[in-house]
């Protein structure tokens, strides 16, 4: 091991850290400017090699910015059953990357005795990485870093981050989960999407046609080559396929949901089914246009309610007595909520922003159906409810109705990534409900009407001073901010608004939602004005957007 050290302080010379940068493994990771990363991603490298040991696992080190401008980039840790990286984890991530070099030894050191770590214990990690020109070099510091601590690695290139979460679940479940190749990956989905369409009747041409913008990015790549997998089950046309356009540049899923408009690059004719992937193809929004051409968008809450009703009936047909819940964030629209608890009785928890958060709630159900408004999200089944539902399906003293639920839950559980959201495996399960429902986007949107919301942002000089509880849905601190928020939210109808510290941005993010898009907007100012007044803001005071 002392021999380790060396060849990681002679190697971490060539990664050398910029004096004084600063950076912090948040929500998403590490995320900024490209340039400032490559000793990030050494020390990743060494990180997970760390953790690898600990674990006794392989781990997964994922170079990408997701919806971020080409210019930033990323680094994520998957943990061995495919899940975020361990909360106590995080901060010695960020210990390690902010320790100049001559402390970085020590900070190793630190890692290791606290956790009890040992040394001799064989180490594997798996990389991938984005599409950003960036990402090559990046990802080869990350290689540099598991190597100069002796890890042993497998670079998959250029892989969607759901597929890297894929591929560490895989190899840690001995194959069990699946196998541990792309190949593997698109068998396992493709097969189990053909399986759910049998249960469609003859689809026309024009039933089975999805236009896909990919964000430019690493799913449109790798939805192309998962299209040889479908045997013409899904006519897929891709638009921003990276050929021509910029990384998520007025495209992709974050944008449609922000900008709440079509991407460029693709024309929405009224009839068509349209999604958006984001960057890193973890994400993924519908839209069409009516035949007024009005943009409708069908969000992370709208695919939660088709996937948890379409769960919730298979259930009762099998004759399965399962607990189904949806996990949403305070983002999730009212109306969603309402129709869920009151028309689906289903049961819904609310949690903070943020994967892992809502994934921690989803595995305490049977089936734990979790979706972030922004479109990130899958479905968890509970190993009881695997085996259940395995047993089912090969039970042949039941009849042909609980069979067939039997079998539809089973390939529902082999589509779903349910590592982490996957804008891939949602597209799949989304289009076979809609294939095996008869169901166009636009009865699916008619499912409940959104209620008119609005996003803002507010600049304040500290945004640590705001302190939120109940699932951020209610503020703390500062004194007297509630409040005023209660104030405001009573001169509405059917309104509701929150506000909460960025977890990836340098500012305060604002909600509301009303009956009309004009109360909506204006609710939104008043609170952005109250945040501004009472927690510090900078800058000019918020105008009212009309
Ligand atoms: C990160 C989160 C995402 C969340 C977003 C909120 C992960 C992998 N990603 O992108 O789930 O919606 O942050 O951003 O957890 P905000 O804190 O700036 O509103
Ligand atoms: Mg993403």
């Amino acid at each position: 091991m002392m021999a380790q050290f060396e060849e990681v302080s002679k190697q971490s010379s060539l990664h050398p850290k910029p004096a004084g940068l600063v950076l912090q493994y948040g929500t998403a990771g590490f995320r900024t400017n490209s340039k400032h990363l490559d000793h990030i991603m050494f020390r990743v490298g060494l990180l997970a090699v760390l953790r690898s040991k600990k674990t006794k696992a392989t781990i997964g080190i994922m170079v990408t910015a997701s919806h971020n401008p080409e210019e930033d980039n990323g680094v994520k840790l998957v943990d061995p059953m495919g899940e975020m990286l361990a909360a106590t984890w995080e901060s010695y991530a960020t210990t390690l990357a902010n320790a100049e070099q001559e402390e970085l030894i020590s900070a190793l050191n630190e890692i290791i005795e606290k956790e009890g770590i040992d040394k001799s214990q064989e180490a594997s990690v798996f990389v991938g990485k984005d599409t950003r020109s960036s990402s090559a070099s990046l990802s080869q510091a990350v290689l540099d870093g598991v190597h100069a601590l002796g890890g042993h690695s497998k670079d998959y290139g250029l892989v969607t981050t759901p597929q890297l979460h894929y591929m560490v679940c895989c190899e840690n479940t001995q194959g069990k989960y699946g196998d541990a190749t792309v190949e593997g990956y698109y068998k396992k989905l493709c097969q189990a999407f053909t399986q759910l369409i049998e249960n469609a009747s003859n689809r026309t041409d024009d039933q089975k046609h999805i236009c896909v913008d990919g964000a430019n990015g690493i799913g449109a790549l790798k939805l192309r080559e998962m299209m040889s997998h479908l045997n013409k089950g899904l006519l897929v046309t891709i638009f921003n396929d990276g050929s021509k356009g910029k990384l998520n540049h007025q495209c992709g899923a974050d944008f449609v949901k922000v900008q709440q408009k079509p991407p460029t690059g693709i024309e929405v004719h009224p009839g068509d089914r349209c999604c958006s992937f984001d960057g890193d193809a973890d994400r993924i929004v519908y839209y069409f246009a009516d035949s007024q051409q009005v943009f409708h968008l069908l969000d992370g809450d709208k695919i939660a309610t088709l996937i948890s009703t379409f769960l919730k009936e298979l259930l009762i047909q099998a004759g399965l007595n399962l607990r189904i819940a949806v996990v949403q964030t305070a983002y999730a629209n009212g109306s969603s909520t309402h129709y869920l608890e009151n028309t689906m009785n289903v049961t819904v928890r609310c949690t903070k922003t943020g994967v892992k958060h809502l994934h921690h709630a989803a595995l305490e159900f049977d089936v734990g159906v979790y979706f972030e408004a922004n479109g990130h999200g899958t479905v968890l089944f509970s190993k009881a409810a695997e085996d259940k539902i395995q047993q089912l399906a090969q039970d042949s003293s039941i009849d042909d109705e609980r069979k067939r639920a039997a079998l539809m839950l089973q390939s529902t559980i082999n589509v779903i990534n349910q590592t982490v959201g996957d804008a891939l495996s949602d597209m799949l399960l989304i289009e076979a409900i809609l294939a095996i429902r008869g169901m166009t986007v636009e009865q699916w949107d008619r499912i409940y009407t959104d209620l008119p919301n609005r996003q803002l942002k507010v600049k304040v000089s500290d945004r640590r001073v705001i302190d939120t509880t109940d699932a951020e849905r209610r503020a703390v601190s500062p004194a007297g901010l509630q409040d005023a928020i209660d104030g405001l939210v009573k001169n509405y109808r059917e309104a509701r608004s929150f506000v909460r510290p960025s977890g990836t941005e340098d500012v305060v993010r604002v909600y509301a939602e009303a009956d009309t898009q004009e109360s909506a907007d204006a609710l939104a100012h008043e609170v952005s004005l109250a945040v501004y007044r009472l927690a510090g803001g900078v800058g000019d005071e918020p105008k009212p957007l009309h």
